[in-house]
């Protein structure tokens, strides 16, 4: 499995920490920043392309990792230069701001985690008027408002993994609930959906019974809190699914010091290096996740491509992904990059990330 984690990486986290206003543009591929690209958008020729990534937030250590990949990608797929720019909270509208910017610049490729599906449309269709081509990566705009997305794994899949997990933590029985990132995030939404519909249809879950959705909005504290409040509001509460990185930290790291250590199951998508302490020490039994450096590496490929007018992301197309390979667009103008690994305390001292 590739993983990339570089120390550039490690730099925007602190750069991230310290910035005190919503704006923070980082150099990431040397070069100019994108200013000579001036007005022609996704006509800059060859080697003088310039690739913007908007993560939903700065300060989401999934992000980080995501955003090494990224970079790595920028660089290998032969971009003038690659930044990441964006907000420090993962509200619906907080990403407009930064993609007006870039359609200033004259940006050639932005890539975008959607904090929501339709806020950042406008914004976006500008850029496109301007010439941007535009990649959604982890969470999706409307597809109307980008060429492709690039997503981890397919949706549905993502959400049975989940499923699976929880019921066999909690003996096929009883009652569960979500914590989730914010209420607008599209890959949240469409996880969630399918968890329900599958709740709903399989019977193998008909004794599970969903009781709640809390959002913590990918903010640790109020992750933490909503975690707390769960376990208050729903004292016969089994499980918990949390198919957030940030989410699923809070929640075990609430949970491994509370009465209900070992008690109420966790489960959901988390970063193997949060989560490995709540694996040793009892708290998590299993959960699941994609490579996220994969995210970010093919996004700045398919971004190369569709700047070079390789591809227009219709479905059929195919592009090269560097050292992970051809990718082939599916319906939707999806690209999928997957798989996702289940993590435990016989593997999970084998992942760095
Ligand atoms: C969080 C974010 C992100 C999601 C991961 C699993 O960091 O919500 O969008 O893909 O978790």
């Amino acid at each position: 499995m590739r993983f990339i984690h570089s120390g550039s990486t490690r730099r925007r986290m602190a750069v991230a920490a310290l910035a005190t206003s919503a704006a923070l543009v980082l150099s990431a591929c040397g070069g100019d920043t994108g200013s000579d690209s001036g007005g022609e958008g996704g006509s800059g020729s060859e080697g003088e392309q310039t690739i913007t990534f908007i993560p939903k937030q700065l300060n989401n250590p999934y992000t980080d990792v995501v955003l090494g990949g990224g970079e790595d990608g920028a660089s290998e797929a032969g971009f003038a230069s690659s930044e990441v720019v964006g907000p420090l909270d993962a509200s619906a509208s907080s990403q407009v701001s930064f993609i007006n910017a870039e359609t200033q610049r004259g940006t050639n490729v932005i890539v975008i985690a959607a904090n929501d599906p339709d806020a950042v449309g406008p914004a976006l269709e500008e850029a496109r008027t301007a010439g941007a081509k535009i990649v959604a990566f982890d969470s999706d705009t409307n597809p109307d408002y980008r060429d492709l997305f690039v997503s981890q794994v397919d949706a549905k899949e993502v959400a049975l993994i989940q499923l699976e997990l929880i019921s066999e933590q909690i003996g096929g029985a009883g009652e569960i609930a979500i914590l989730s990132a914010t209420a607008n995030a599209t890959n949240q939404n469409e996880w969630i959906k399918f968890m329900e519909e599958e709740l709903a249809s399989n019977p193998d879950y008909a004794e599970i019974e969903l009781v709640a959705k809390v959002y913590g909005d990918d903010d640790d504290t109020k992750s933490f809190q909503e975690a707390q409040g769960l376990l208050q509001a729903y004292p016969d509460l089994k499980g918990i699914i949390s198919p957030t990185t940030v989410g699923i930290a809070a929640t075990a790291r609430y949970l491994s010091t509370s009465e209900y250590k070992g008690e109420v199951a966790l489960t959901g998508l988390g970063l193997p290096n949060e989560m490995r302490p709540f694996v040793k020490d009892g708290t998590v039994t299993e959960f699941a996740l994609w490579d996220p450096a994969q995210l970010g590496y093919v996004a700045a490929f398919a971004g190369k491509a569709l700047a070079d007018g390789d591809i227009t992301g219709e479905a059929g197309d195919t592009f090269e992904a560097g050292e992970l390979g051809e990718r082939e667009i599916g319906d939707g103008g999806i690209v999928l990059v997957g798989p996702p690994t289940q993590f435990n305390a016989d593997n999970i001292d084998d992942y760095d990330f």
